[in-house]
């Protein structure tokens, strides 16, 4: 029998920070991946709209004006899903029917003024100028609420409703689901090694070579062992940091540098404006301030669609919704495939100016 060889051979991969296997079948990737691109028209976005209510000066459906804002722009959701006062149900412990009360808020935040522009073409003090109002709002929600989840959907693929640059940050005075695994299976890491999880996993990784895309003096940027999705990636510091902030100025700015070249890489992998959800998971905030949270590791996770193109995406359906994840091309084939895209975007680059 032929020696095993993970690049060939189908195996299960598990995922500590979420207890989940994903079946990786290599062998389903025989073809080999020729570089073909099927490009798509892209979308004339109008730098400013009256109708667009992300724009500033415009004013919203619901009668609010839009400062003539210059940079970072955040306004409380006109459609949220979570309010902050609310008649609350009764706590039900009956197994099968609980319930707890909820409460939250719900921000929008832009990037840019511009409605044209995505992050990878933003200057760099311009992404600064983001990661900034993160680590505000971060701040200021999370003195009140336990958990404070940025998120960024981009891309109609995705759902998002604006082409606009932007992003939500949804607060709650409760953890959901995919941070509480996460704090469990830390918390277990952590008891069991005396060290945390991601911040091993780090070191790890840079050890061994085989998934890093990029990295430079604070920041790692990685295709995850248990990687589900074909792109999947994790932005992590190179340093034990709790919470977004809790980063040096350097470490912002350098997050700075590394997230153009990410999403630069990204966009140029299909030659798309590269879908996906992105957010952060940093330690619980709100009455988790006052306790040792050391079994944290901040990151950013990127979940993109797609898996040939910038038209063929990737499925969670059958297998997937009954059984467990699949992927055919391995976390270590996806980092190449990033890794060799070029630094300059494809918009900017002069062979696709002609
Ligand atoms: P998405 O594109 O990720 O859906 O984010 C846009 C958000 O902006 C969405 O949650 C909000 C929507 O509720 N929004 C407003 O709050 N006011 C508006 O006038 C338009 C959109």
């Amino acid at each position: 029998m032929e020696k095993f060889q993970a690049n060939e051979h189908q195996h299960i991969r598990y995922n500590p920070l979420k207890e989940e296997w994903v079946l990786v079948s290599p062998h389903r990737m025989k073809r080999p991946w020729k570089g073909q691109v099927e490009k798509v028209a892209e979308e004339e976005i109008p730098r400013f709209s009256p109708m667009n209510p992300l724009c500033p000066t415009v004013t919203r459906p619901n009668g609010m004006v839009n400062p003539d804002y210059k940079g970072t722009f955040v306004f409380t959701n006109d459609f949220p899903a979570l309010l902050d006062e609310v008649p609350e149900p009764d706590a039900s412990d009956d197994p099968l029917f609980q319930c707890r009360p909820a409460r939250g808020s719900c921000q929008v935040m832009c990037f840019h003024p511009w409605s044209d522009l995505t992050l990878p073409l933003f200057e760099h003090h311009e992404i600064k100028a983001v990661i900034e109002e993160w680590v505000k709002l971060s701040v200021d929600l999370g003195s009140k609420y336990e958990w404070v989840q940025i998120f960024e959907n981009k891309g109609a693929m995705m759902g998002c409703s604006n082409p606009h640059p932007h992003c939500q940050v949804w607060a709650s005075s409760f953890i959901p689901n995919e941070p509480a695994m996460k704090d469990k299976t830390q918390k277990n890491y952590f008891k069991e090694h005396g060290s945390p999880m991601l911040v091993d996993y780090v070191k790890r990784e840079l050890e061994k070579k085989e998934r890093i895309i990029l990295s430079n003096d604070h920041w790692v940027w990685l295709v995850p062992y248990w990687a589900v999705w074909p792109y999947e990636t994790m932005l992590l510091p190179k340093r034990h940091v709790l919470r977004l902030q809790d980063l040096k100025d350097e470490e912002k700015n350098s997050l700075s540098i590394i997230m153009k070249q990410l999403l630069t890489k990204y966009d140029n992998l299909f030659q798309t404006s590269f879908p996906y959800s992105m957010g952060w998971h940093g330690a619980p905030t709100g009455s988790y301030l006052k306790s040792d949270q050391t079994h944290w590791q901040l990151h950013a996770l990127y979940y993109p669609p797609l898996l040939r193109s910038a038209t063929v995406k990737k499925f969670m359906v059958g297998y997937e919704l009954l059984a467990q994840a699949q992927r055919d091309l391995t976390a270590e084939q996806a980092a190449e495939k990033i890794r060799s895209q070029s630094d300059v975007h494809y918009k900017l680059s002069p062979k696709t100016e002609t």
